[in-house]
């Protein structure tokens, strides 16, 4: 009876086991994100974590990742290895339940907790089911362990291999190329995130080799990522191109009621507001409690200095908490044991417990450095001061435009050719380059749900323009006015209120030139630095109007690379008989008349819009503050290194 029992819980085990990942397999998105590049890189953080975990847990200190010739990925590490010993409850090698069972990651040994796990943290097994092919060896106990698997199911048992007198885990997986739109790695993405594990996760080595790529000498090139001043250095690398107020970072790193506490802050010359907040390793965009913490602990320990150094004694202004963050570049990392992620995207820390740590240590660690560095800390408070200022004239600014809105009827911007459709969620603004491009949108547009809106020459840079400046620009007045959003609230002067955003489709549609992408470029940052939220809600969309027009007698066909051009020259030409095909390179916009413009460019049925997305939030605001402020020699670096990704006209 009992033996019959345990059969059958056993097979029932089973089964459930194996639903577990075709679940994985039926719905990939839900345990990953997406399918696109995001999820495919996102496998190789998921396997990555389980390395940095068992480094956490003080058992690791290097993880090597490659990016092998077919885009397969390996992790090795120099931990305990995965156990293999027989699982009881699984009556499996404890390897093969990590990699088949969802969830099971480190479950099994009480003592560590699972601290970092990738903004998902599904576990091991879902890289698996995601696998064309995954081979796992585990060195311990002085033997090489070793079980491979397809799409998740394991194709022998467990096995012994070989010996070492070494310990670690090594995980290869070729993800499968019938689940992921694109299966090819991008090793500038991978190397954005091993440098920020680095840097959140002091004393680890973490190198990225891609042996898709070999020199002459037949090396393959190797980064390698190792922290020793962690989240210090971290705040030094994001501000490594701007200008310094203060010579100093201030450091704080600790446990405050349980919970670990990394921070570090420094302030630059610029306007703008760079706080990088974690949870757990994961970059939580949308803030939450820990981040509250820091900003109480920052406003109120400099409020105090400021208040009884008597430097705001003659202000007649009041300062608040955005004024404290002008020029602010910060880093927040917390470890948390049982996190609730909140929000739009699962990005907002939600737990209470968080904020009164947090704040303490902020408050420590400044009100110790502002006693002992009583000249950065005028800097500082000068700086403050001025924000407020600064602050003042742009609120008055502000007003301005919200009290024009309301006399001039409908409050919408003059250039603005709305559509007829009300519902936000079906409705789409075009933000075109110049005029006359903006002319024919509005003629080739489905006016129904489709709103144009030009834009005259280049926007404001709001990368090197002060708030009240920005406020005052026309052209960036018309695009809050367009989009319905406010500048603002009382109290958070960067917050939007999305509820009233009239298109969830918002398109910049640019020349396809070099004059078009630093339009491109400025709008963008626009977003990133006033209206985050659009980008993390997938609402900013990037047109892709054709390179070229292929014509033959009546026939014509659009191209959107010189592959494409290529391609369709040849087809037209048919058998090889007397060319009369006719290649026009569209330069602008404006060479398009409404109804090519329509069809290429505008029609849901056949154009392509870029979505833009923000993978690596810490990365993403360096870029911004490198490519639109003055210092030239990164730019041109980093404008040479992507070269490859755009378009080069000859
Ligand atoms: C649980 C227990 C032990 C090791 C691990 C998990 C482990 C998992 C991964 C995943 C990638 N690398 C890893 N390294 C270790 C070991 C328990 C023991 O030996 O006593």
């Amino acid at each position: 009876m009992a033996e019959e029992e345990r059969r059958d819980n056993y097979s029932a085990d089973n089964i459930q086991v194996l639903e577990g990942l075709e679940a994985v397999r039926k719905r990939p998105a839900m345990y990953i994100g997406d399918v696109g590049v995001k999820g495919l890189h996102h496998l190789v953080y998921e396997v990555v974590d389980n390395s940095i975990d068992e480094a956490l847990a003080g058992h690791c200190n290097k993880i090597d990742v490659f990016i092998n010739v077919d885009n397969s990925i390996t992790v090795i590490d120099n931990g305990r290895g995965i156990p293999t010993a027989m699982h009881t409850k699984e009556k499996k090698s404890a390897l093969e339940v990590v990699m088949t069972v969802l969830h099971a990651g480190g479950k099994f040994d009480k003592d560590t907790y699972k601290v970092s796990g990738g903004l998902h943290g599904v576990g091991v097994s879902c890289v698996n089911a995601l696998s064309i092919a995954l081979k796992a060896t585990v060195r311990r106990e002085g033997k090489i362990f070793q079980q491979e698997y397809s799409i998740g199911k394991p194709l022998y048992d467990v096995k012994v291999v070989g010996e070492s007198t070494e310990t670690g885990t090594e995980v290869t997986f070729k993800p499968d190329g019938t689940i992921f739109d694109s299966t090819e790695y991008n090793f500038d993405t991978l190397a954005a995130r091993m440098r920020e594990l680095a840097f959140l996760n002091k004393g680890i080595t973490i190198s990225l080799t891609d042996n898709r790529v070999t020199d002459e000498e037949g090396n393959h090139p190797t980064t390698m990522y190792h922290s020793e001043g962690g989240l210090k250095e971290f705040a030094q690398y994001l501000d490594r191109n701007r200008e310094a107020l203060i010579p100093d970072v201030i450091y704080f790193e600790g446990e405050r009621e349980n919970i670990p506490v990394e921070v570090a802050l420094t302030y630059n010359n610029s306007y703008t507001e760079n706080i990088q907040a974690y949870v757990n390793n994961i970059n939580t965009h949308e803030g939450g409690t820990h981040l509250s913490g820091f900003r109480r602990g920052l406003t109120n320990t400099l409020k105090k200095y400021a208040t009884d150094s008597g430097m705001l004694a003659k202000e007649k202004i009041e300062i608040d908490g955005d004024d404290f963050r002008e020029g602010l570049t910060a880093v927040v990392s917390v470890k948390v044991q049982e996190p609730q992620f909140e929000g739009q995207t699962k990005t907002k820390l939600g737990n209470r417990e968080v904020t009164a740590p947090v704040s303490q240590a902020v408050s420590e660690m400044l009100s110790a450095y502002l006693e002992e560095h009583p000249a950065e800390a005028r800097l500082i408070v000068e700086k403050v001061i001025l924000a407020a200022r600064a602050r003042h004239a742009a609120r008055k600014a502000r007003e301005m435009v919200q009290r024009k809105n309301v006399l001039s009827g409908s409050g919408l911007p003059g250039k603005l050719a709305d559509c007829s459709e009300k519902d936000p969620a079906a409705c789409e603004i075009y933000f075109v380059e110049g005029d006359s491009a903006g002319g024919t949108a509005k003629q080739g547009r489905d006016r129904h749900f489709q709103a144009i809106m030009p834009l005259r020459g280049k926007i404001l840079n709001v990368e090197k323009a002060m708030q009240y400046k920005i406020f005052e620009n026309e052209e960036i007045k018309n695009i809050y006015t367009a989009l319905g959003v406010r500048i603002g609230t009382e109290e958070d002067s960067k917050a939007l209120n999305l509820d009233k955003l009239r298109y969830h489709k918002i398109i910049i549609m640019c020349d396809a030139d070099v004059d078009g992408s630093h339009i491109e470029t400025l709008i963008l940052t626009f977003f990133f630095r006033y209206m985050k939220e659009l980008i993390e809600n997938g609402y900013i969309y990037i047109a892709t109007p054709p390179l070229y027009q292929v014509k033959k007698g009546t026939k014509s066909e659009y191209a959107w690379n010189e592959d494409q051009r290529d391609r369709l020259i040849s087809d037209l030409k048919g058998g090889g008989s007397e060319s009369s095909v006719n290649v026009q390179r569209y330069k602008g916009l404006g060479e398009m008349n409404a109804e090519q413009l329509w069809e290429t460019t505008m029609n849901p049925e056949s154009r392509t819009l870029r979505q833009v997305t923000i993978d690596n939030a810490a990365e993403c605001d360096q870029i911004f503050s490198m490519l639109m402020g003055d210092d030239v020699p990164p730019r041109r670096e980093f404008i040479e290194k992507n070269a490859k990704y755009a378009k080069i006209d000859a």
